[in-house]
């Protein structure tokens, strides 16, 4: 059973005055439209429905947060880089992300996901600029990892890890993939480190 399993959504916000106040803990996913963010938090928590999951690109427009026990919280972020969005409303999402990545207290950490068919993208890298200087944790997701043989998916991963070495050496990066559940227990360990979770008595 996933540790993560205890958990429900909490609430839905579009804008920085309403945010939850930062009370407990929380760590959020960030990634571009479509890379599998919402997949990956029902994966974790084992809970097939709980974030909306779309073939539709854009689909996640709102910060979503879900809760565990204790203060404890996930946040689904709105995914970027989708081309078919308004300028002025990605703008918007832009300003909410950054604010949000920069200043948000309870915040433990990001894990940041990309399809591994597409990793390191320009709008990646701006998310690491924006959250990286925080000097808390990222961990990055190569997503959709059973869309590539294991050979090709390592060729990626590698690649990946020497970029990272050289100008993000605080962050960490994995294979991942939904559909096959290939690294689950990886990053479960990250985030609940993060959250502190283990050292928590069972409920
Ligand atoms: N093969 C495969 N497909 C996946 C995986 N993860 C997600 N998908 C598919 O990719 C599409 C997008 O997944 P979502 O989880 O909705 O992506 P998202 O990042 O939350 O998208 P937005 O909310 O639009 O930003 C869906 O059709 C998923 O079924 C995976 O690990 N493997
Ligand atoms: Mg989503």
């Amino acid at each position: 059973m996933s540790i993560f399993h205890n958990i429900s959504f909490y609430t839905s916000v579009n804008n920085l005055h309403t945010l939850p106040s930062p009370f407990g803990s929380e760590v959020a996913f960030a990634g571009r439209s479509n890379s599998g963010k919402s997949s990956a938090i029902n994966t974790l928590t084992n809970r097939g429905k709980l974030a909306f999951v779309s073939k539709t690109p854009g689909r996640t427009q709102l910060i979503n947060f879900f809760k565990l026990d204790g203060e404890l919280f996930l946040v689904d972020l709105p995914g970027y880089g989708f081309a078919k969005v308004p300028l002025a409303i990605r703008q918007h999402w832009e300003f909410l992300l950054s604010e949000y990545l920069q200043t948000r207290t309870n915040l433990r950490g990001l894990v940041l996901i990309m399809d591994v068919r597409h990793p390191l993208k320009p709008l990646d890298i701006q998310m690491l600029d924006w959250f990286v200087p925080t000097g808390k944790p990222v961990h990055i997701l190569l997503t959709k990892s059973d869309k590539l043989g294991r050979q090709k998916a390592k060729h990626v991963l590698d690649q990946v890890n020497e970029f990272l070495r050289v100008s993000y050496p605080q962050c960490s990066v994995q294979l991942f993939s939904s559909l096959s559940k290939q690294g689950i227990e990886d990053v479960t360990d990250v985030i609940s480190h993060w959250l502190d979770l283990k050292k928590r008595p069972p409920v």
